[in-house]
C-alpha cells in the first residue's frame, strides 16, 4: 500500500469537530519523510486524546530514535474523540497519523504505548478504524508479506498484557530505545528477503531473538476452579520467560533531543528531562518502581546538556526534571543550583514534579522557585497512619511531614497538596481517619510557622489498585463500596472540624473506575472478551470520568465471565495464595518471585525495608538477572557550561569560556533567554 495522505478527505470534516487543531499535525520538531524512501514504516500510538498523548516521553523518544535512521519512517497517531470517530465511519476515513495523515493500516509496525490499562478500549477503536482485524488470530494471511501491520504493545501496563493478548501480536517489556532499533533491523532484513512466511515468521524471528513476547506462542490452560493450570510455550525456540529490556547507560541515550512542540493545548507544555530511571525505595504498591529497577541516573553533565539543547530546540519556558522521585538523584542539589544559576533572570522556570517528603529540602525548593514562580508543594505520604505507611513501605513519620511542611510554610509557601490512597492492604477505617489528623496538624503547623491564617492544604485521595510484579500482586482489592464508605467517613470528619475544616480541600473520585483498572491490571486472557464487549457496547476513553461507565463493564463481565466460573470480584477482591499461577508469572521483570512473596509477608507484618541504593543489596533479583547494578553518583562531574543565561555581559561570557567543558559540549547560545521569552 501507498501511505497516501488522507488529509484532503479529512480536512472538510474538521470544522465539524471539537478542537480540530489536534488532528492537523505540523508540531515543532515533527517529522514527515517521503514514504517511498523508507524500508521500514512505524506508526506509534498513545491510546488517549492528543492532549494527553502528545507530551508522552516514551512515544517522543521512540519517534525520534526511529526517525534518526535514514531508511526508517515513524509517524504518530492518537485516539480520535467520538465526534470525529462518527464522521470517519460515515465517510470511510481510516485511523490516520497526525504527521503525514497516512492510513495506519499501511504501516509495517504499529507500536502502542500503554501507561494505563484504561486505554485498552481505545486500542480496539484504533484497530477497527484502521481496518485491522481486532483479533490477532484473524490477521494471519496465507503466503508471504504483511496484510496488516504487526501490532506491538509497550509501556508500563504492558507488563501484564494478558487481557489484551488476543488483540496484540507482540509485546515489548521495559525500555524501548534499543528494542525498537533491533525490531527494525529484523523487520528490514525480513522484508528485503521478500517477507517469507508472512506475519507468523516475522513474529517468530522477533521472539527467537528475545526482543518481544508473542502471546500466541504461549498456551494457557485453566483449572476447574478458574485458576490458571499452566502457561506453556508452543514453540521450543522461544524463551520460556520473555524478559524485560533494560537500558544500562542513560547518558548514551539523551532523548528526546528535539521535543515536540504542540500547536494545540496539551496537559504538559514544558520541556521534560528524565534525570534517572528506576527506583529502589521499595514502595510496595508501586508497579513503576518495581518494574523499572535498578536505578540508573543520568549524569549532571548530560542533564545540563539536555536542558540546554531541549530549550534551544523547543522554546519552552519551563523545564521539568522527570523521574519517579526526582529529589532522590544523588546530585540533585548541584543540578538545581546549576540550572537555577544558569536561568536566573530569564523566564525559564524549573520544576521538580515528583518529590518525597523525606527527600524534600527547602534549599532545593528555593532553587526551583528562584525565577519567581512559587507553585504549590505536593507530597505523597500515601497512607494515613504510620502503621499503614510501614505496610506500604513508605515510611515517613507524621513528625517528618509536619516539620517539612512547617519549613515550607515558613519560607513562603501557602499551598500544600497531600496525596493518599484508600483501600490499601490491612487498612481499617481508623487508618483513613488519621488522614484528617494529619491534615489538621499540617494546617496548625502552617499557621504557627507563617503567622497567617490563610493556609490551605488539599488532600487528594485515589483508590488503591493492586498491580502485577509488585508485592501487592497477591492482595485482595478493597471493594468500591468499602473505599467509598471510608472516604465519606473521612470527608464528614474533616468537614465537622470547626478549627481547620474550611482550610482543607478534599479531592477524591469514586471507587468504581479503580475496580475496572484492577480487573485489567490483574486479569488474564479471559478478560479480553470483556474488553471487546465493552468496546462493542460503546466503551471509549475509559480513563475519562465523563465517558466511563461502570454499568457497562459490570454487564460485560456478567455476560462474558459467568459461564467461565470467574467474575469481576474473582479478579479483583480475591486474595491469591503463594502457589497460584498468576497470569504474568511467565513474564520476567527481573524480580525474584520468592522475594516478592517475602516482601508481601513483611507488609502484612508492617515490617519495613530499606532502599538498596544506600544499604546492602537484599536480593530482589533484578541486578543479577539484568546483568547490571544501581548506577548512582556522585560522578564528580559538573553542570557545564555554567553560564547565567540571563546575563549577556562580557564578564559572564568570558567566565564561561574559561570553564573547561567535556569534549563536544557547546557553549550555551547567548540568545537562549530570548528564545525562552518568545515561547508561548
Ligand atoms: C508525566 C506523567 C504523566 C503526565 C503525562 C502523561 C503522558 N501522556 O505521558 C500526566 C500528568 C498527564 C499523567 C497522567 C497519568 N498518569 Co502518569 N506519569 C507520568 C510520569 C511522571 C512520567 C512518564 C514518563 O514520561 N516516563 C518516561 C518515559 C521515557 O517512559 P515510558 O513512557 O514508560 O516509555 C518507555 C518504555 O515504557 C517503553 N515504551 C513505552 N511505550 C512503548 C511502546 C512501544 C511500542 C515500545 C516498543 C516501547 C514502549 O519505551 C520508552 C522508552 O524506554 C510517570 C512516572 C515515570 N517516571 O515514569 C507517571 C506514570 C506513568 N503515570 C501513572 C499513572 C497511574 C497516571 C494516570 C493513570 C493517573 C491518574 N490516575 O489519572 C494518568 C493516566 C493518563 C493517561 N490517560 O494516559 C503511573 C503508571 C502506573 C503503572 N502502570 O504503574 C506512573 C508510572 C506513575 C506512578 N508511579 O504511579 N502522567
Ligand atoms: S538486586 Fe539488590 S541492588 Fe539490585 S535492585 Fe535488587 S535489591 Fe537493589
Amino acid at each position: 500500500m501507498s501511505g497516501q495522505s488522507l488529509f484532503p478527505l479529512l480536512e472538510p470534516l474538521l470544522p465539524r469537530v471539537r478542537k480540530p487543531v489536534q488532528y492537523v499535525g505540523g508540531e515543532g520538531n515533527a517529522v514527515v519523510k517521503p514514504w517511498g524512501d523508507a524500508a521500514v514504516h512505524w506508526c506509534l500510538m498513545y491510546p488517549d486524546a492528543y492532549e494527553v498523548g502528545l507530551p508522552n516521553q516514551g512515544v517522543q523518544i521512540l519517534y525520534e530514535i526511529l526517525n534518526e535512521q535514514p531508511d526508517v519512517l515513524a509517524e504518530r497517531t492518537y485516539s480520535v474523540w467520538p465526534d470525529l470517530e462518527a464522521l470517519m465511519r460515515e465517510h470511510r476515513i481510516p485511523q490516520f497519523t497526525v504527521d503525514g495523515h497516512r492510513p495506519v493500516g499501511d504501516f509495517d509496525l504499529f507500536g502502542v504505548s500503554f501507561s494505563t490499562e484504561l486505554g485498552y478500549t481505545n486500542l480496539l477503536s484504533a484497530l477497527d478504524l484502521a481496518g485491522i482485524p481486532l483479533r490477532t488470530a484473524d490477521r494471519a494471511a496465507p503466503g508471504d508479506g504483511l496484510t496488516w501491520p504487526v501490532v506491538i504493545a509497550g509501556g508500563h501496563a504492558a507488563f501484564n498484557p494478558e487481557p489484551i493478548a488476543d488483540f496484540v501480536d507482540a509485546v515489548v517489556l521495559g525500555d524501548g530505545e534499543q528494542a525498537v532499533l533491533l525490531i527494525t533491523d529484523i523487520t528490514r532484513a525480513w522484508k528485503a528477503a521478500g517477507a517469507p512466511g508472512g506475519r507468523t515468521e516475522l513474529l517468530h524471528r522477533l521472539a527467537r531473538r528475545k526482543l518481544v513476547y508473542v502471546p500466541e506462542f504461549y498456551d494457557v490452560s485453566y483449572r476447574p476452579d478458574g485458576r490458571i493450570a499452566a502457561v506453556t510455550r508452543n514453540r521450543d525456540d522461544v524463551p520460556e520467560r520473555p524478559a524485560k529490556h533494560t537500558l544500562t547507560d542513560l547518558d548514551s541515550w539523551p532523548y528526546p533531543k528535539t521535543p515536540l512542540v504542540p500547536l494545540a493545548e496539551t496537559v504538559h507544555e514544558r520541556l521534560s528531562v528524565e534525570i534517572f530511571r528506576g527506583c529502589t525505595r521499595g514502595c510496595r504498591f508501586c508497579q513503576a518502581g518495581m518494574i523499572t529497577r535498578p536505578v540508573r541516573e543520568r549524569s549532571i553533565t548530560t542533564v545540563g546538556e539536555m536542558v540546554d539543547a531541549g530549550l534551544a530546540a523547543s522554546g519552552f519556558s519551563e523545564v521539568g526534571l522527570l523521574s519517579l522521585s526526582s529529589a532522590d538523584h544523588s546530585e540533585i542539589g548541584e543540578i538545581a543550583k546549576g540550572l537555577a544559576d544558569r536561568y536566573e533572570g530569564t523566564n525559564t522556570a524549573l520544576s521538580l514534579p515528583s518529590t518525597r517528603v523525606d527527600a524534600f529540602n527547602v534549599t532545593l525548593a528555593n532553587e526551583f522557585s528562584r525565577n519567581g514562580r512559587r507553585s504549590g508543594l505536593t507530597f505523597a505520604p500515601e497512607g494515613g497512619s504510620e502503621r499503614l505507611r510501614r505496610v506500604i513501605n513508605k515510611t515517613v513519620s507524621a513528625e517528618d511531614l509536619v516539620r517539612t511542611v512547617s519549613t515550607a510554610y515558613a519560607n513562603g509557601w501557602r499551598q500544600v497538596k497531600l496525596y493518599f490512597m484508600c483501600g490499601l492492604p490491612t487498612e481499617t477505617d481508623q487508618d483513613v481517619l488519621e488522614i484528617a489528623d494529619l491534615a489538621r496538624e499540617v494546617i496548625r503547623a502552617g499557621r504557627r510557622a507563617s503567622g497567617h491564617r490563610d493556609i490551605r492544604c488539599t488532600v487528594s485521595i485515589g483508590g488503591f489498585v493492586p498491580k502485577s510484579h509488585t508485592p501487592f500482586q497477591w492482595a485482595g482489592q478493597a471493594s468500591h463500596e468499602v473505599t467509598d464508605q471510608r472516604l465519606k467517613l473521612l470527608r464528614d470528619t474533616v468537614r465537622a472540624d470547626r478549627e481547620v475544616g474550611r482550610a482543607v480541600g478534599f479531592r477524591y473520585h469514586d471507587g468504581r473506575p479503580g475496580i475496572i483498572e484492577g480487573l485489567l491490571a490483574r486479569g488474564d486472557r479471559r478478560v479480553g472478551r470483556v474488553i471487546e464487549r465493552v468496546w462493542r457496547d460503546g466503551g471509549r476513553f475509559d480513563g475519562w470520568s465523563e465517558h466511563f461507565s461502570f454499568a457497562r463493564w459490570e454487564a460485560a463481565c456478567e455476560a462474558e465471565l459467568t459461564g467461565l466460573g470467574v467474575s469481576l470480584d474473582w479478579f479483583t477482591t480475591r486474595e491469591r495464595d503463594e502457589r497460584e499461577i498468576l497470569p504474568w508469572d511467565h513474564l520476567d521483570a527481573g524480580l525474584d518471585r520468592d522475594w516478592l512473596w517475602a516482601d508481601w509477608q513483611d507488609a502484612l507484618r508492617a515490617t519495613e525495608l530499606d532502599d538498596c541504593r544506600w544499604t546492602p543489596c537484599y536480593d530482589c533479583g533484578v541486578c543479577p538477572t539484568m546483568g547490571t547494578e544501581n548506577q548512582i553518583g556522585p560522578t564528580g562531574r559538573t553542570l557545564i557550561p555554567v553560564i547565567p543565561v540571563g546575563r549577556t555581559d562580557a564578564s559572564a561570557v568570558s567566565a564561561a569560556s574559561a570553564e573547561p567543558g567535556p569534549a563536544g559540549s557547546s557553549p550555551v547560545p547567548s540568545d537562549l533567554a530570548r528564545v525562552s521569552a518568545s515561547s508561548t
